[in-house]
């Protein structure tokens, strides 16, 4: 059984699926993609995921794509030390949970991660190569197209946050619901998962907002203390390593 994983560093999609591969000691080829770059539109790899967007997982030759799907076929095929209940109504409820969390904090994440760390690279080209670059994009032209080269108004901004804030609310009525530490109470699951990468992003940006709301502090400790934690968040992928102007902002 041999995987390869298209990924980037310091993409939060990316991260959900190195942290399952990891949690199963499943050993994995990484090929570590440049975004900034565009080495996702290529046309090879858009052969792989037509969507031009990381990750991807080749399994001995079987593509799988999108994040919240990969997670789930590596726990099928690797059922050791589940991140998915038994009962099917909890089983439901993760996935319920999973959907929230790519409707609300995935996509809200993406308007301060653009903002405070991408778009000094985006103003750098000129105004054609940005709108060319932009409509290349199968998933995301119209975003960048909105985000263009002045970056999202203050609104767009506003609106972000506010919508990160209430995942943290929904995460502490979750957590005081099952009893903690996790989502769904005494086990992880992939819920916690999916939401783990926008939760770290936003630290790493300077900008948690979660400090009077004590079970979610302790379910944040309680991610970066798991052992699959450091081996996924190797060196560059916090976007504070990559980036210099973002350091003295973020947060340790
Ligand atoms: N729903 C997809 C979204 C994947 C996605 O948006 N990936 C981002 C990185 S986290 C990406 O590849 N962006 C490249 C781009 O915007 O061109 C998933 O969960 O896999």
């Amino acid at each position: 059984m041999t995987f390869r994983l298209y990924n980037a560093p310091q993409s939060t999609c990316s991260q959900r699926v190195r942290f399952v591969l990891n949690t199963k000691s499943l050993p994995f080829d990484e090929v570590k993609l440049n975004l900034l770059e565009g080495d996702q539109l290529k046309p090879e790899y858009l052969k792989l995921n037509p969507n031009g967007v990381v990750p991807t997982l080749d399994h001995d030759g079987a593509i799988i794509i999108d994040s919240t799907v990969i997670t789930e076929y590596l726990d099928e095929i690797s059922p050791d030390g589940s991140f998915t209940p038994e009962d099917p109504v909890m089983r439901a409820h993760m996935r319920t949970l999973m959907h929230f969390i790519d409707e609300m904090p995935a996509p809200a994440v993406r308007v301060p991660t653009f903002n405070l760390a991408f778009l000094p690279s985006f103003q750098k080209m000129s105004r054609e190569d940005f709108v060319a670059m932009a409509e290349s994009k199968p998933l995301r032209r119209e975003f960048m197209l909105t985000m263009g080269q002045t970056g999202f108004p203050k609104a767009d901004m506003d609106a972000a946050l506010a919508r990160l804030r209430r995942t943290y609310e929904r995460m502490d009525a979750e957590i005081e619901h099952s009893g903690g530490p996790w989502l769904l109470g005494k086990g992880i699951t992939l819920a916690d998962v999916a939401v783990m990468p926008s939760m770290v992003r936003i630290h790493d940006l300077g900008m948690p907002d979660w400090q009077d709301l004590p079970r979610v502090a302790t379910w944040f400790d309680s991610i970066r203390a798991h052992p699959a934690f450091k081996p996924t968040f190797y060196h560059g992928s916090l976007l504070s390593e990559r980036f210099p102007h973002l350091r003295e902002k973020a947060s340790v």
